[in-house]
């Protein structure tokens, strides 16, 4: 598969939960921290009805988002590519769509297309710049509503929204390394259906497997999981710094650096070792900040690997 090869080189990656409404509630709903599952999928968690949820999107201003200071980040982390949520299940869209009003520009008082300032930012530092899509989508009318699964039939309404918004994404933002396909149960034909749109409108850019039914072009381990023997066949290990949450969490506890800069060091050199990709994640601020422990812990390890080199 073209492609293949490249993805495979990059060995270490940053990947960025941010959402213009999750984000800025950093796991918060009127006052309270929201203690049952991941902050980016609050919506469902702290069930909130859609268009109060919407609204939320009116305080995201971002003044201190920098896609440059982001790219240098993971540069500096020895990382090789960044993957950003282009859409998570909110259906909130962090790049400008035809399909939609509820994205970023059209949606936010910020006003800009995330998605495209850090592709350009990462083109300019050298990484290579993929995408989460979520083919699951709680704001979309005709996709099938929240439920705790996540797993539920994509509707043909919503299939064909998907592909139009995949159709923008692959054409938009120059070259593509990866899309990350994540939760959704399409049908054979649907993920067949994506992944021969991705490959004819991108050839190089490698599908995650979470796009179910074999048709991606690597396999995606369990979060933070990773398997005891090398594997030859493309793999990824996706990685949250905390195991809790991906997005923002105002509320949550950090501990010390240096052993979670360890903890995490480990994980990337037994993945790196078995061959697999190491997607560490960051989950910025609904200002567009990075959590400065969690740039402390990417910048430890890139200590190490300058210091120990990363063939
Ligand atoms: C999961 C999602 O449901 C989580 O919210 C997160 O995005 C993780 C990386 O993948 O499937």
């Amino acid at each position: 598969k073209p492609g293949q090869a490249a993805w495979q080189a990059q060995k270490y990656s940053m990947f960025i939960h941010f959402g213009a409404i999750y984000s800025t509630l950093g796991g918060v709903w009127e006052g309270q921290p929201v203690k049952r599952g991941y902050s980016e999928q609050i919506q469902a968690y702290a069930v909130v009805f859609s268009d109060v949820y919407a609204a939320v999107a009116e305080q995201f201003k971002a003044p201190r988002w920098n896609a440059d200071s982001i790219a240098l980040l993971a540069k500096a982390a020895g990382m090789r590519s960044v993957v950003i949520t282009s859409k998570h299940h909110d259906g909130f869209c962090m790049f400008h769509t035809a399909t939609t009003d509820y994205n970023v520009v059209d949606a936010t008082p910020f006003g800009r297309d995330v998605v495209k300032e850090l592709a350009d930012a990462c083109k300019r530092h050298g990484l290579r710049f993929g995408l989460y899509f979520s083919l699951i989508d709680w704001h979309y009318p005709q996709a099938s509503p929240i439920s705790s699964s996540n797993s539920d039939p994509i509707t043909p309404e919503h299939h064909a929204y998907n592909k139009a918004q995949i159709t923008e994404l692959l054409t938009h933002y120059g070259p593509i390394s990866e899309l990350w396909f994540d939760m959704g149960s399409n049908t054979p034909a649907q993920s067949r259906e994506l992944a021969d749109l991705v490959h004819r409108l991108q050839p190089e850019c490698m599908v995650s497997g979470r796009l179910g039914n074999d048709a991606g072009d690597f396999c995606v381990m369990g979060d933070n999981d990773y398997p005891d023997y090398k594997i030859a066949a493309p793999w990824q290990t996706p990685a949250s710094i905390y195991g809790e949450t991906w997005g923002y969490r105002s509320w949550q506890e950090h501990g010390d650096a240096g052993e979670k800069a360890h903890e995490k060091l480990e994980s990337l050199i037994k993945t790196v070792s078995r061959g697999g990709n190491y997607l560490l994640n960051i989950g910025p601020r609904g200002d567009g900040s990075v959590v400065e422990f969690e740039k402390e812990v990417l910048l430890r390890n890139g200590q190490w690997l300058e210091r120990n080199g990363d063939a």
